[in-house]
């Protein structure tokens, strides 16, 4: 039995402003590939499905398109279930009728004892999902007293702990942040200051655990309980992590492997730091001027509309940073040196546009200019 363990699609999402649907498209065109070439009895998702609860048609669309070839057109089922950005009710729609064919979307509490069966040639195996829930949620569905994310967590996992099959491998499905874990700047997080933390433990007697949440490929506490991590990068803190799919294998016995089956982004998400200039000739011969950029200019002096600049040669320079400006700023806290820095400025200012410094007459001009402008202000106060 091979499956896809996969998670955090966040379809629909707009990273600074750009809409990433071209993105995600590219790398679940690679995953329908994957399905086919190795022959996987069945795909997990576990949450984020969509970036929001209310998603933009467009995103229903694209998931429609890629759950209807994997289950259609492939053969292969899929079981998914809702994560934290996701809406359990809307996701759930039509549940009990698309399980005829193929597609099992776990979206309600009382459903975390029934495991969807999925067979195949040489076992069957238990797949158990949790949709995402919080403390309160688990308080009143099952009239129980947990006030923490882990006691809801410990209180669940209890109750499919004892609906497991001691005949076949057990799988769960569950969107949640695993105490210890290593977390990026795109995670929503559950619940304020940490509370959102549980235990790996009570997870540890299944055979293979599908978690959703976290965007970093990792595994926390023992090797079988895995974060896939997302599909795509979204934040810059990520530009060093290796986004992919996680193909896992077992058999009546149990795991036997997992492996990591990478993905390829249409455009790549850097950071680049240095100064304007250089990074201009870079961006000339840079093969992957499509990327998408946070820019940290290191120059020291002012620059007129540098990310129009920039964006001649990356055209997806998303966000710009300047640390060399922000010290110039705070050298420059007192009156004398600000009106220093004016001058300065218009210099830079003068240059950038017509190509040449300020002979030395104009920059005397502009200095009287300046001179009499604070004495005229100067008067007022
Ligand atoms: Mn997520």
């Amino acid at each position: 039995m091979k499956f896809i363990h996969t998670s955090d699609w966040h379809i629909g999402r707009q990273f600074h402003n750009v809409s990433l649907l071209e993105d995600q498209r590219h790398v679940l065109d690679q995953l329908l590939a994957y399905i086919e070439n190795e022959a996987v009895d069945a795909v997990i998702i576990a949450g984020d499905i969509y970036d929001r609860s209310v998603p933009p048609a467009t995103a229903v669309e694209l998931l429609d398109e890629v759950l209807n070839k994997i289950c259609s057109d492939l053969g292969v089922p899929v079981v998914l279930i809702p994560g934290n950005h996701d809406s359990a009710e809307r996701l759930r729609f039509g549940s009990r009728q698309l399980r005829k064919g193929g597609l099992h979307v776990i979206g309600e509490m009382q459903q975390i004892t029934e495991p969807v069966v999925i067979s195949a040639a040489d076992c069957s195996v238990n797949f158990f999902g949790i949709p995402y829930n919080d403390p309160e949620s688990v308080r009143n569905h099952f009239s129980v007293d947990v006030s923490s994310h882990d006691q809801a967590h410990a209180y669940l996992l209890e109750k499919i702990t004892a609906a497991k099959s001691a005949e076949v491998p057990n799988v769960i499905i569950s969107h949640c942040f695993i105490d210890g874990a290593e977390e990026s700047d795109s995670e929503r997080p559950l619940s304020i200051g940490g509370a959102d933390r549980v235990s790996y433990k009570p997870f540890a007697v299944f055979d293979y655990v599908a978690l959703g949440h976290l965007h970093s490929p990792q595994y926390k506490g023992e090797e079988h309980i895995r974060y896939c991590g997302s599909l795509l990068k979204y934040s810059f803190s990520e530009q060093n992590q290796k986004k992919g799919v996680t193909l896992v294998e077992m058999d009546t016995s149990g795991l036997k492997s997992t492996t990591h089956l990478p993905l390829t982004p249409l455009r790549d998400m850097r950071i680049i730091e240095g100064e304007l200039k250089a990074i201009i000739e870079q961006g000339k011969v840079d093969p992957h001027s499509d990327d998408y950029l946070l820019i940290r200019l290191t120059d020291r002096h002012a620059i007129l509309d540098p990310m129009s600049k920039l964006r001649e040669v990356y055209p997806n320079v998303l966000h710009l940073e300047k640390p060399g400006m922000l010290e110039t700023g705070e050298q420059q806290m007192s009156r004398e040196k600000l009106k220093r820095g004016e001058l300065e400025m218009f210099r830079d200012f003068f240059e950038q546009i017509s190509g040449q410094e300020l002979s030395e007459e104009q920059d005397k001009a502009i200095q009287e200019t300046l001179q009499a402008m604070h004495k005229k202000q100067g008067d007022v106060a």
